[in-house]
């Protein structure tokens, strides 16, 4: 029986890693589950699973369970003694959990791309002790598992495009249009990086960084139908790719029992469904962020830190109607190029990179900006 521990248990993520314990109710116990504040949906996870600790970040009490909140509450949830901690929390709020778990050398698996490329620079000497469960990292640890390291010659992380990637023109694109995506359900925030690109140029220092891999030998294709997620070439010529339906139990429930596998409730892939897979170059004129995110990625320092924080501030302001799709990487571009950071050594360091970007957007753009933590 393995303790568990679900950060953003309502969210996304969370809500599959649910799914997952659920189906085996002998090999998993849910210890912990942390969200940002009480909902509807929150009591009704704790009424189902039982956690003896629930985190909400806002605070608030909730009947029968030792409730845990704010900056204490989350010193004390980091140190408990849980078997794994799935990271499901979504964006720049991730960061201080992931650190503190780190600190902790806490079994930890995670999709929280924006925290393992904040704290890339000072923490990817511990990174061998993350699972990652984003679907493209999840493939490439999968695929790794077929050769060695020195024998790699290059990765590739599968992009499905999003809605907009052989469109004509990215003008008069609504919230609507961009929340559209046509292969994954997934958060707000993830799906508007999906449109843009700015998602697969987030991996790619993902991928740098939880790796080890240089950027050199990291690559991105578009592959609209999403079937491969993720390919490591070796030396030989093989390709290694792991496929599947694009359904996020697998990477998830993967990170859990990994090395061992278990039937996730997931489809089983029917190839003649599908009938071929498609590959294309992505195109960053269109696309501007992938180029802008390697770019960062490659300079590293503060770079990586800034870049994300301007996107989701970005991407937050057009979620809010407040600029066009079109205006995202212009907006980060300009903070980007306004920023002058030195290159994080500590945690503090970033956290500081982290605020003064956000003082920098907020001077910049008059935005409320400041929902994200
Ligand atoms: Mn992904």
């Amino acid at each position: 029986m393995k303790s568990i521990a679900v950060l953003g248990s309502t969210g996304s993520i969370g809500s599959q890693t649910l799914d997952i314990v659920q189906r085996y109710p002998d090999r998993l116990r849910v210890k912990l589950l942390a969200a940002s504040r009480v909902s509807e949906k929150l009591l009704e996870q704790v009424k189902q699973f039982r956690p003896e600790y629930v985190y909400v970040a806002e605070g608030g009490e909730i009947e029968g369970v030792k409730t845990l909140s704010g900056d204490t509450g989350l010193d004390e949830l980091a140190s408990l003694d849980i078997d794994i901690f799935i990271n499901g929390i979504a964006g720049i709020a991730g960061i201080k959990p992931t650190y503190l778990l780190l600190k902790n050398r806490k079994k930890q698996a995670t999709a929280n791309k924006e925290a393992i490329i904040c704290l890339g620079e000072v923490f990817k000497d511990r990174y061998s002790e993350i699972l990652p469960i984003d679907s493209e990292h999840s493939a490439v640890f999968q695929a790794l598992q077929a050769g060695n390291r020195e024998n790699l010659k290059r990765i590739i992380l599968t992009a499905s495009g999003g809605p907009f990637w052989n469109s004509q023109s990215l003008e008069n694109i609504t919230v609507e249009d961009a929340l559209n995506h046509p292969r994954w359900k997934m958060g707000r925030k993830v799906t508007i990086d999906s449109a843009t690109l700015m998602n697969k140029g987030l991996e790619i220092i993902e991928a740098h960084y939880l790796f080890n891999i240089p950027y050199s030998k990291i690559e991105a294709v578009i592959h609209p139908q999403s079937l491969i997620h993720g390919i490591v070439e070796f030396i030989d010529g093989s390709m290694i790719a792991q496929m599947s339906c694009p359904d996020m139990r697998i990477p998830i429930s993967y990170a859990i029992s990994y090395p061992d596998r278990w039937e996730t409730g997931a489809k089983y892939l029917n190839l003649f469904e599908y009938g071929k897979l498609e590959f294309y170059q992505p195109d960053e004129e269109k696309f501007p962020l992938l180029k802008i995110a390697r770019e960062c990625g490659e300079k590293g320092g503060a770079y990586p830190t800034v870049l994300t924080v301007a996107d989701e501030l970005a991407v937050d302001m057009f979620l809010r109607g407040e600029i066009k799709f079109t205006e995202i990487p212009l907006i980060v571009e300009k903070i980007l190029e306004k920023a002058n950071f030195k290159k994080p050594e500590s945690y503090e360091d970033v956290i500081f990179i982290i605020e003064e970007t956000k003082k920098l957007f907020k001077d910049i753009y008059k935005t409320a900006g400041g929902k994200i933590a």
